[in-house]
């Protein structure tokens, strides 16, 4: 199985991009593809399309703008649900002791990481930045 993975700005602002890599490889999942971009607005709004009656979305789609990401693939066995688990809760202030957002999340949008939450999203995410050519199982 394979999901779809975002180091969000406020996190690869703060230099945090090696840690949250090696976190994923600790695990037991594997980086199959990876790729450091600046989102425009449009490119950022077309992502999170699902999310675009909320009211947080004109905010989300600032704050995704706002700097770099790092967008990675990953594969292992269940790795969506795996991944969800590492992140840890949508709001920092919920997510477990030791989950990614808690320990480094700023608040429940800046919230350091992303990561599908289904197979079917991962697909669509995925394909949304990475071509199959660059995605080496
Ligand atoms: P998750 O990323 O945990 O699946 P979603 O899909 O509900 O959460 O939300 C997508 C992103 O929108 C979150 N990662 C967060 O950055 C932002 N977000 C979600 N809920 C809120 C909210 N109530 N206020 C501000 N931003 C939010």
């Amino acid at each position: 199985m394979q999901t779809f993975a975002i180091i969000k700005p406020d996190a690869v602002a703060r230099n945090l991009t090696g840690e949250i890599l090696a976190a994923m490889e600790n695990s037991g999942l594997r980086i199959v593809a990876l790729k450091r971009l600046h989102l425009s607005r449009e490119q950022a709004a077309g992502f999170y399309a699902v999310h675009r009656e909320r009211p947080f979305f004109d905010s989300l789609i600032t704050y995704m703008s706002s700097g770099p990401v790092v967008c990675v693939v990953l594969a292992g066995e269940n790795a969506v649900p795996r991944w969800r688990e590492l992140m840890g809760a949508t709001d920092p202030a919920r997510a477990e002791p030791g989950t990614l957002r808690r320990k480094y999340g700023q608040s429940l949008e800046a919230n350091a990481v992303h990561g599908s939450d289904a197979a079917e999203t991962a697909a669509f995410e995925t394909a949304y930045f990475f071509s199959a050519l660059e995605i080496v199982d």
